[in-house]
């Protein structure tokens, strides 16, 4: 274990030189001030693509591009490359609202609206007809030249990311939100609630209670946010990509790389995996994750998670208390230039397999399970919004394996960052580009 520790340790001079390019990125003086590297190695990509539009016949395998590590492979028969399978009845896709800058998050509200982040530092509140509101006042906003004080840092993966409801918002309005905050030290993803005005125009009350520890560069901040049925907020943080840093996805004294349970304060809940262990970080619920960016619970009460892997390791995990996902001790991905993590192994003793793999990656953000009435051959489908792939899949899960795959929105050409399933039983999806688009998925005419 200790000399892999340090192979990891020695392979951080290989990407230690960083393209200037920032100009060419149109980015705002206020954030090329801040200095921020991208953690990509010049001439290596590190985004996967696109899907394409070709499609098998059904029943077979929906991925027919080529493996990107085709030295990795399955742990188990259905791991990776499920079979097309198609929606019996057509489907349409409605853009209900554009323009929404690099969308974040759906959450519905509990008269059927829609509270919409957007990364530059904004909440709406958006109903199902496409009645866009205006941004509400208290929201943290992007630094730049005409924001120099704003704490957001809206660049790479970064900027203001996801809302969730109190378990008692109906009475209290209380709300919880988490975003990159720019800090003297680097920046980090920062958790805070606050308290929405009966005039729905303003928040207050904005409380800080929970803040990462910071790093210089950007990139893999999680900020997945999800109430439990018990009560708790669930905050995904990812290891901050840079080859020093990853292997803290492994130490139980870090928040990096994990899935943090805490309760509605901030504190760490006295029944978590290591709260009795003193050294621990207490509020780890699981560890080995690269950059977990969705979570969702199955109708057993199960929670899942979508998880950023490498170039060719996007995984679907089944999150259980304590759990360690492997990374990046092992992994079915390939690092940016072909550079295996520890050697290209894609198991490690004491690590969870995923329930399923992307070969090329497609970068998996929000989640949802279908349990409406208005698709009944959706029940139990776990649907998964695509940034890279630009789609959302949809999953068919039996016993626990990807039994069948299918893909929507590709007609939108856009990184789909969130799904959600609507209290009209449609799936509604998110996309993160300039032009945002709020999208419902449905049968025709329904
Ligand atoms: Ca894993």
């Amino acid at each position: 274990m200790k000399s892999k520790l340090l192979l990891l340790a020695a392979a951080s001079t290989l990407i230690g030189t960083i393209a200037p390019a920032f100009a060419q990125r149109g980015l705002d003086p206020a954030i090329t001030a801040l200095k921020l590297t991208p953690n990509i190695t010049p001439g290596c990509g590190v985004a996967g693509r696109r899907v394409p539009d070709t499609l098998p016949p059904v029943g077979k395998p929906l991925e027919m591009r080529p493996p990107v590590n085709p030295a990795a492979k399955p742990n188990f028969p259905g791991q990776t490359r499920a079979n097309y399978v198609k929606t019996s009845v057509p489907i349409t896709e409605t853009v209900i609202a554009k323009g929404l800058e690099r969308a974040w998050k759906i959450q519905f509200l509990p008269d059927g609206r829609m509270m919409i982040t957007e990364r530059p530092g904004r909440i709406r509140i958006v109903t199902q007809q496409g009645v866009v509101g205006e941004p509400i006042a208290g929201v943290p906003v992007s630094r730049s030249t005409a924001n120099p004080q704003g704490p957001v840092l809206n660049f790479s993966d970064g900027g203001f990311m996801d809302v969730v409801l109190d378990p008692d918002y109906r009475t209290n309005r209380k709300v919880y939100w988490s975003f990159v905050e720019i800090r003297p030290n680097g920046n980090g993803t920062t958790l805070q609630s606050a308290v929405l005005s009966p005039d729905e125009k303003s928040f207050s009350n904005i409380t800080t209670i929970f803040t990462s520890p910071s790093w210089v560069n950007a990139g893999h901040y999680g900020g997945k946010l999800l109430i439990t049925p018990d009560r708790k907020i669930l905050l995904t943080l990812g290891e901050r990509i840079d080859w020093e840093m990853r292997i803290l996805a492994q130490s139980i004294q870090s928040p990096l790389g994990k899935i943090l349970r805490m309760n509605l304060d901030g504190s760490a809940p006295a029944d978590n995996p290591l709260a009795k262990l003193a050294e621990s970080e207490p509020r780890i619920y699981a560890m080995g994750l690269r950059n977990n960016l969705g979570l969702a619970y199955d109708a057993r009460g199960r929670l899942w998670g979508s998880e950023i892997g490498p170039l060719t390791a996007d995984e679907i995990n089944i999150i259980v208390p304590g759990g360690n996902y492997g990374w990046p001790l092992a992994s079915h991905g390939q690092d940016a230039c072909g550079q295996h993590t520890n050697g290209g192994a894609s198991s490690y003793p004491g690590t969870i397999q995923p329930i399923y793999y992307w070969d090329p990656t497609i970068a998996p953000s929000g989640i949802a399970f279908y349990n409406g009435k208005l698709v009944p051959e959706w029940q139990g489908n776990l649907f998964v919004a695509h940034l890279a792939g630009g789609h959302v899949s949809r999953l068919v899960l039996k016993n626990d394996r990807v039994v069948g795959e299918e893909r929507f929105l590709l007609s939108q050409n856009q990184r789909v960052r969130d799904v959600q399933m609507g209290p009209d039983g449609a799936i509604w999806a998110l996309t993160d580009n300039i032009d945002g688009r709020l999208v419902r998925l449905a049968p025709t005419g329904k």
